[in-house]
């Protein structure tokens, strides 16, 4: 292995793995960056990197443009609260000054009004994801950590039922990840068929889940593929069959998949009854859903759900990697509950090929931390998470945590798997200063005014402007800097500061990465960094114990296992997990066989559902917004069902519109169209289109393609415009092809998860231009008006006790 750092000539090369920021999830690719009198000259992929063995996507080989970017904020600012808003009125400060500002203004509002109304946002899983909840927990004493998106639906419904069903962790598509040798480890069995279901991991990378992976094993073994997505992606092109179904209806398609297995008995019977609970109630609940009527819901043939359920039945072994889609619907956490279904009942979980599941350190030992803490009952186990040490500490009280997070009373579901607050209830608390006023806000990797995480969008911004301070984290003015904030602490790149990563946080680890400083640009800092010099001011009885950047990391790193240094030399270190951990105890804290559950197995009916009033086993509803919902709505004005922001390489949600290499791939917003469809509209390929929803309107332009399925649309998120007048109104014409301004909040289902995100209805007509009275478009829908959409629930919960013949016996 060569060494992390090595002279060649005049430039020194660093060998790192790339997480965040500019935006990634938790990827960690292999970077070797060479850098010339302190700065970067040029970037290219980690040929010794495991897993990315060279590679990269054009963000990390853009990253010396993004880095040195003229509009880039590499020193700490302030303005004014009066002058919020105004792009021309930011001042230059010290970082004493602007960490005292932060500092005091806290320090203030705590004592008069309690640290419960100070909160802190974090976005999608950039490094900042991590930090956030210890902002609030660490540096505030408040409990009310915020991702601000509708109906928790990033990673919501999917953690969620990994937690409830299988007990942790997090289950991903086998690619002999874990191991030195890849895929020649004698353990390794390539999936001879993998299941995507609305997911494109080929443009996304989701956590650590390396896409490029799929095509090394359709090239070295034969793999196939088998896609349900509206649209024909580049993998559906190459798949066996893509199934191209109305977005928001997959509930239907999967439990008719279930229906299939069982019906052509293509289960392990043997591995379902020794690990799993509750088959025979789920083969009696999908007796409601045979192909024939999932092909109507779905609009999908008949034939080709028997056709690709058999596939995937008769496969040995298979394997499943469930996306967005699962989460951005209102009927996705149970479509969550089939999926962990179709990854259980094969019997290939956590087996070779299969899908894997992880938790622990390099030895497969549990290791536990952050969110699964429950939110009604004490902690008392001794893992030093942000939690727990913000209570042992007297940073926050007991009490504070237990009656204070906002909306966690309602969705207690929700309170249970996230140790955030509730987005919806949040938006709400702040808008009608229920159950308390809030005071302040940080944003750290979070830009709820911008592009990305918000639905409804103005609401957003007119409520956080109200507050009485708010700072950001960030690296490039925004929407939500622009508009609301009063200082801005600005943050090192990824390739500024030392640091580590590690696929899905731990939870499924394919290895560990340090990320190691290359260069300093500006004044910036790490988020850590800056968190500890704001902590020293507010808490500095425990903040005070870090004096280097280094101290905290091996105070992060050791948690995880390895020390810092020892991580920093080896640039990689695989987690060599092993499979088959059930069997073992490797899964389990208390070190018995099985799973992490009430009963010790994979619940397929689900006790925890139960235990917060849902149903315990998957059923299908409508989408919030569709036309079996809203039929009249829906013929009149909004004949399209529209679904959003499928991943492309070259953006990172809101991010990386300023970068000239990247924004010159896709320079405007486009809107997929299927070609019938626009011709009856009378939209050529590149005409501007007003798409609109009861919600709102914004322009993207037409990219007509038969590779959407005919009736729905697919639209861009997190499209904003850099270049434009930062001040408001305009605010970089954030309003202007911000598809969110046509998203409702508080559409979740009654377990507090899912939105309309990938499930919508629209109208779509040709416009003349992109619009240019840089008018935010009229606050039209006022809070009230969400009972009337609020999804109807059936269901009431059967109240059954475990008995001991439930539990997991091994014989
Ligand atoms: N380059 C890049 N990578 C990213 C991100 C980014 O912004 N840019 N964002 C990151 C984040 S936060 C996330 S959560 C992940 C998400 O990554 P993925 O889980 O891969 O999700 P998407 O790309 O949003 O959507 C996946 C597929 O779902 C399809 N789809 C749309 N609606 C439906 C539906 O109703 N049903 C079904 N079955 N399919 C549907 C879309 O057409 C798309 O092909 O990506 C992460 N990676
Ligand atoms: N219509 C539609 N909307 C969507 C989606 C969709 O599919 N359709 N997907 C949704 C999903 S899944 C998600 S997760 C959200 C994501 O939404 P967010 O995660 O809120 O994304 P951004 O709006 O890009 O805001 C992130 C901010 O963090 C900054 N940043 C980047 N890295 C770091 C870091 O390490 N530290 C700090 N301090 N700051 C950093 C960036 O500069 C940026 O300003 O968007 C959602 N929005
Ligand atoms: S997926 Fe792309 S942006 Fe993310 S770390 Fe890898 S190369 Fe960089
Ligand atoms: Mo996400």
């Amino acid at each position: 292995m060569t060494e992390w750092k090595r002279q060649e000539g005049q430039e020194t090369i660093f060998r790192t793995c790339a997480w965040s920021p500019p935006g990634c999830h938790p990827v960690g690719c292999g970077l070797q960056v060479h850098v010339k009198d302190g700065k970067v000259t040029k970037i290219e992929g980690d040929p010794e990197h495991p897993i990315t063995k060279g590679s990269l996507c054009p963000r990390c080989l853009a990253l010396k443009e993004y880095i040195y970017h003229p509009d880039r904020i590499i020193h700490p600012m302030k303005r004014e609260k009066q002058y919020r808003g105004q792009a021309d009125k930011w001042v230059q400060c010290s970082w004493d000054e602007a960490t005292d500002l932060v500092a005091n203004a806290a320090n203030e509002i705590t004592e008069k009004y309690g640290a419960e109304t100070i909160a802190v946002f974090g976005g999608t899983g950039r490094e900042g994801n991590n930090w956030y909840p210890q902002w609030a927990n660490l540096v505030f004493g408040t409990p009310n950590s915020v991702y601000g998106q509708a109906g928790w639906s990033c990673y919501g419904p999917r953690m969620t039922n990994t937690a409830f069903m299988m007990g942790g962790g997090y289950p991903e598509i086998d690619y002999a990840m874990k191991f030195e040798d890849r895929y020649d480890d004698p353990r390794f069995v390539a999936p001879e068929v993998i299941l995507l279901w609305g997911k494109e991991p080929l443009r996304s990378n989701p956590d650590g889940m390396y896409g490029h992976a799929i095509i090394e094993m359709m090239r070295r073994f034969g793999t196939k593929i088998i896609c349900v997505d509206p649209r024909v992606t580049w993998l559906g092109t190459r798949a066996e069959e893509i199934l191209q179904v109305r977005p928001g209806t997959d509930t239907a398609l999967a439990m008719a998949f279930i229906y299939v297995l069982a019906h052509d008995d293509l289960v392990d019977h043997d591995f379902i009854d020794k690990w799993t609970y509750g088959y025979d109630q789920l083969v009696e609940r999908v007796q409601e859903m045979p192909p024939s009527r999932a092909a109507e819901i779905c609009g999908v043939p008949e034939d080709q759900i028997w056709r690709a359920a058999r596939l995937y039945g008769n496969a040995k072994p298979s394997s499943v990697a469930w996306g967005l889609a699962t989460d951005e619907s209102t009927n996705g956490a149970q479509l969550g509950m089939c999926l962990v279904s179709l990854m259980t009942i094969t019997g290939f979980l956590d087996a070779p090929g299969g899908t894997t599941l992880g938790m622990g350190d390099d030895q497969g030992n549990v290791v536990r931390d952050g969110g699964a803490i429950d939110s009604h009952e004490k902690v008392e186990d001794e893992t030093e998470s942000t939690l727990s040490l913000a209570l042992k500490n007297g940073i926050m009280s007991e009490e504070t945590w237990y009656t204070k997070r906002i909306g966690v009373d309602k969705y207690p579901c929700v309170g249970q798997v996230m140790w955030t607050v509730h987005p919806d209830e949040f938006l709400k608390a702040l808008e009608t200063e229920k159950p308390y006023k809030m005071h302040m806000a940080g944003f750290v990797s979070s830009n709820p005014v911008g592009t990305a995480i918000s639905a409804e969008p103005q609401r957003w911004w007119k409520a956080l402007k109200k507050l009485d301070f708010n700072f950001a984290c960030d690296l490039f003015m925004n929407p939500t800097t622009q508009s609301c904030c009063d200082v801005f602490l600005p943050v090192a790149s990824t390739i500024e500061h030392d640091g580590m990563v590690v696929t899905h946080y731990g939870l499924n680890s394919s290895f560990y990465g340090a990320q190691n400083k290359c260069v300093q640009v500006g004044e910036c800092l790490s988020d850590v960094e800056i968190m500890m010099m704001v902590g020293k001011k507010t808490y500095p009885d425990f903040w005070n114990r870090f004096e280097t950047l280094e101290d905290y990391n091996n105070f992060h790193v050791l948690r995880s296992w390895l020390p810092w240094e020892q991580l920093r030399n080896n640039v990689v270190t695989m987690s060599n997990e092993p499979y088959y951990k059930y069997k073992e105890g490797k899964l389990r804290p208390d070190g018995q066989m099985g799973f992490p559950t009430q009963t010790g197995r994979v619940e397929l009916y689900s006790y925890a559902y139960a235990r917060f009033g849902e149903d315990p086993l998957p059923y299908f509803e409508p989408p919030a917004y569709s036309p079996d919902t809203l039929p009249e709505l829906m013929k009149k004005d909004y004949p399209f069902i529209l679904t959003t922001g499928a991943r492309r390489q070259e953006f990172f949600h809101s991010e990386h519109h300023q970068v000239p290499s990247l924004r010159q791939i896709t320079p405007w917003p486009v809107l997929d169209i299927n070609p019938a469809d626009a011709e009856k509209l009378g939209i050529e390929d590149g005409d501007w289109c007003e798409i609109s929803s009861p919600y709102g309107h914004v322009r993207q332009k037409a990219n007509v393609t038969p590779t959407i399925k005919p009736g729905v649309v697919h639209a861009m998120h997190g499209f904003w415009y850099p270049e434009e007048e930062g001040s408001e109104p305009n605010l970089y014409g954030n309003w202007k092809s911000n598809i969110n301004m046509l998203m409702p909040n508080s559409v979740n289902a009654k377990s507090g998860f899912g939105n309309t995100f990938k499930s919508m209805v629209c109208n779509v007509v040709k416009a003349d231009s992109l619009g240019g009275d840089n008018e935010p478009n009229d606050i039209v829908v006022e809070a009230s008006r969400q009972a009337e959409f609020e999804v109807q629930q059936v269901w009431r919960p059967e109240d059954k006790e475990i008995t001991d013949a439930d539990r997991v016996k091994i014989d």
